[in-house]
């Protein structure tokens, strides 16, 4: 299949000022009749060209005359005379046979759209590009009883009951001009839990989220998470909302997180419901942090959008920085960081290190839908955080305020971004922009040394080639360091933040009269990988002392990272986690982060360190020094689960932090492998007054060969039948264990009734979760291969999009053995082989070949 490029951009050749869309909804066939009010755009005799998937058009008609349509493949052209036309359409499409999830889909009963990337083209035709910004007006007519709620963009109009055949509609009006891939309509018997907000301007905005009636009081924490978020956009943006109403339905069968539709935000319900008894802390967080973050697009990614899909990362990674500004305020800011440094570096640096690299502004792809990576989304999120600290806060805020007052109403680039930027601060951003153009990870060597008494740091900066990019040059980056004493473990004069821009730069710090370690990266203030020499004692040192919370936490994920490269002893990894833990329990640091501390960094993480994965060796290794940790300090694991279980169900730092470092305490213990962690497992699964705490004692017992284990898990099962976000927790703790039979269990609860691969959920949970676990997804049989292969080709017919997702894990061959390494490639043939397999999977299969 043919790419599409950057360098091929044009404008529109025809816009379309105003739309009107006529739905009649039924399951099976609804019409849809659209009025198109057409204006050219330039000096061009060009044709209008529209695009349509599965459309069955029953008529068209150019300025009220009917006229012949002949669409080739996906595409229609529609010759025009005068400057501007009204163009109109009557298409069928069926939303109960849209297994892709994409336009107008059937979901537990209700229709619901995805229109982002390219959906909008399966419900009507049009030019489906984001530079195309209409304004709509929907007529939304159906069945009464079946479709009791309404619902579309914008503010509610005219409402018309009893019309014939129980049916009845609803007319809305966006006057917000916006592109398609905004549009939503979601239709159904829905209840909502309703709330208000006053906006800085005191307008009154009416907010209201819609799920099942039983699922109402599950929306609080979400209801919540919003007022929350349209008051901080306010206070640091100063960005308010714009319309009466907003709306959020929770849907069950969601491709991806959620949408951000111009005020009727759709969301996958796991990032809505949420309460103690079945959402954990991270769940809770999970939910805040995409309310917020949907919430956070209506002025970056709606009022201001992208000017073609090459810009997604324009509004996502400036809106997930935002949104993990906002997680920081409301809770612990050093943990916060700490976690989407593990995420980035879980999922993004692979991607960056292998044969899916990109770069946040690719300049050209197959299946844009393919591009919505941890390298848009959260290099992105990186790229806009070190801006932030290259201009300051207050700098920060002129550019964006300059951006919004350039270019609200408009489809724009990164390039606009930037030069706002730019001009508002009097930076200069030439080098920066290198991050939107390069892939790859850099990596920063450090060398230090002594000159009378100075100490001299010379940062040397270099990156390796990626696919299609041979040659990389020096990015421009903010690196922050310190000096740590290695007599007083205190901080020596003042933070510096280096800009970086040459390949080599040099530092120098004032003489000091004590031996010093570097505090390096602090706050990961650059996303790269740090090649700095430090021996074990020294890290474990930092991991004591560091004041930076960031750079205490990665010293002691280098000591373990040291640790586990090897088959030595792990006595210096269990003395710094004693000490760790010993601070924690005297108070001199908050639980959250020594429960964030005490965790080893995970099998694939491990993986990434070395040239080539020694899947066996890990496994070994860390499972070695987990025991070593557990049966060590058996006696302070069995404290600290005495100190900080029973900390009820409230959401505070505090309480939350507790809840971690308990449940850490208890997975040792479990570990270590007495009678007496077992039954305490079993108390607290029994017991539980949050999911968190069920899940931990369900979690460090998964891993066991107990009945325990066994009675645990079913009572799991039965106990929440039916609620689909904790039973997908079910088949994840289950294809997660390490035990050597998973593979074997993975394949049975791929058979089990409540598996299902049309649920992109549901697939995740098993068949995604199962991809993580390196030690079984790696079994050298290659079944865990085969396993994913076969998942992926069935799926594929149902559900390209989620098939796609499948193909990642198998693009990181290279990183292991020749044995395992043709096992993998073997399923990437297989998929590429396959006949009529979707374009998405095509793409990735074939990208990840190379
Ligand atoms: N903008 C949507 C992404 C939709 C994904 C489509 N494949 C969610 C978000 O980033 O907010
Ligand atoms: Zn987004």
């Amino acid at each position: 299949p043919g790419a599409i490029r950057l360098a091929d951009y044009a404008p529109p050749d025809w816009l379309v000022p105003e739309v009107s869309l006529d739905f009649r909804l039924s399951a099976g066939s609804t019409r849809v009749t659209s009025r198109l009010v057409v204006r050219r755009n330039g000096n061009h005799d060009r044709p209008l060209v529209l695009d349509g998937q599965n459309l069955k058009t029953s008529f068209a008609m150019l300025d009220g005359e009917p006229i012949d349509v002949v669409p080739v493949g996906e595409r229609l052209e529609i010759a025009i005379v005068g400057d501007a036309a009204i163009v109109e359409f009557e298409v069928e499409i069926s939303p109960a046979l849209n297994t892709r999830l994409m336009g107008l889909y059937e979901s537990e009963g209700r229709l619901v759209t995805q229109c982002e990337a390219e959906g909008f083209r399966a419900i009507t035709w049009f030019p489906d590009r984001p530079d195309v910004l209409s304004v709509y007006t929907v007529r939304i007519e159906g069945d009464a009883a079946l479709y009791p709620v309404l619902l579309s963009n914008g503010d509610r109009g005219a409402v018309e009951t009893g019309l014939a055949g129980g049916r009845h509609a609803v007319t809305w009006t966006d006057p917000w001009p916006k592109p398609c891939y905004l549009f939503a309509l979601v239709a159904g018997d829905l209840s909502a839990l309703r709330d208000g907000f006053t906006t800085m301007s005191g307008r009154q905005v009416e907010l209201a989220i819609w799920t099942s009636a039983a699922d109402v009081p599950r929306c609080a924490h979400a209801m919540a998470a919003l007022k929350a978020s349209m008051a901080w956009d306010e206070a640091i943006y100063g960005r308010e909302y714009d319309l009466g109403a907003f709306n959020i339905v929770a849907v069950n069968d969601f491709n991806a997180g959620a949408m951000e539709n111009k005020g009727l935000n759709i969301f996958n319900s796991k990032y809505i419901l949420a309460d103690p008894e079945t959402a954990t802390d991270s769940d809770f967080d999970g939910v805040a942090g995409v309310v917020a973050h949907e919430y956070f697009h209506n002025w970056t990614g709606n009022r201001v959008t992208c000017r073609d899909w090459f810009q997604l990362s324009l509004k996502e990674g400036l809106t997930v920085f935002r949104d993990q500004q906002f997680s920081a305020d409301q809770g612990s800011a050093a943990v916060r960081r700490i976690e989407d440094v593990r995420g980035l570096r879980a999922v993004q640096f692979p991607e960056d290190a292998g044969p899916l690299a990109h770069s946040i502004r690719p300049d050209h792809y197959v299946e844009i839908a393919n591009f919505y990576t941890a390298t848009i989304y959260n290099k992105g999120a990186e790229v806009i955080r070190m801006l932030h600290t290259l201009v300051g806060a207050a700098g920060f805020r002129a550019g964006t305020d300059l951006y919004f007052e350039r270019h609200d109403g408009q489809a724009v680039t990164c390039e606009d971004w930037v030069a706002a930027m730019e001009a508002a601060t009097g930076s200069d951003l030439g080098q920066f922009r290198r991050w939107y153009e390069q892939a790859g990870t850099p990596r920063v060597a450090v060398h230090e040394r002594r000159e009378a008494g100075k100490v001299i740091v010379e940062l040397v900066q270099s990156q390796s080639p990626t696919p299609g990019q041979a040659v990389k040059l020096p990015v421009h980056m903010p690196f922050r360091m310190a000096l740590i004493g290695r007599d007083s473990g205190r901080r020596i004069g003042e933070e510096r933040v280096v800009e970086m821009r040459e390949a080599v730069t040099r530092v120098e710090f004032d003489a000091v009269d004590e031996p010093v370690l570097l505090s390096l990266n602090r706050g990961f203030s650059a996303p790269v990988i740090i090649e700095a020499e430090a021996s074990r004692t020294e890290l474990a040192f930092l991991a004591g002392h560091d004041d930076d919370p960031s750079a205490r936490w990665e010293a002691m994920q280098r000591l373990a990272l040291s640790v586990l490269a090897t088959d030595d002893d792990p006595a210096a990894l269990v003395s710094a986690v004693a000490a760790t833990l010993m601070d924690g329990t005297a108070g001199k640091l908050d639980a959250a982060f020594v429960g964030e501390a005490m965790l080893l960094p995970t099998e694939s993480f491990i993986g990434d360190q070395a040239a080539m994965v020694d899947v066996e060796g890990i496994h070994r290794r860390r499972e070695a020094a987990r025991l070593a940790i557990a049966t060590g300090l058996e006696a302070e694991w069995w404290a600290a689960l005495r100190t900080y279980s029973g900390s009820g169900t409230a959401l505070t730092p505090a309480a939350k932090g507790a809840r971690r470092l308990a449940n850490v305490a208890l997975a040792y213990l479990v570990g270590a492998g007495s009678a007496e962690a077992l039954a305490a497992a079993r108390i607290q699964y029994e017991t539980a007054a949050t999911m968190t705490d069920r899940m931990g004692a369900l979690s460090a017992l998964v891993g066991t060969d107990t009945p325990e284990r066994d009675a645990c898990l079913a009572d799991f099962h039965a106990r929440f039948a039916g609620n689909n976000d904790v039973i997908d927790k079910w088949f994840t703790v289950q294809a997660l264990s390490g035990r050597p039979d998973t593979l074997a269990r993975v394949e049975a609860l791929a058979r089990h009734p409540d598996f299902s691969i049309t649920n992109p959920n549901r697939l995740r949970s098993l068949v995604g979760a199962f991809a993580a676990n390196q030690r079984w997804f790696h079994a050298a049989d290659g079944a865990g291969y085969r396993l994913l292969g076969d998942q992926l080709l069935a799926v594929d017919r149902i559900n390209p999009q989620s098939a796609a997702r499948l193909a990642v894990p198998l693009g990181r061959w290279r990183r292991f053995d020749a044995a395992r390494g043709a096992l993998m490639r073997a399923q990437l043939e297989r998929v590429t082989a396959t006949p009529r397999v979707s374009r998405d999977v095509l793409e990735m299969a074939s990208r990840a070949l190379v």
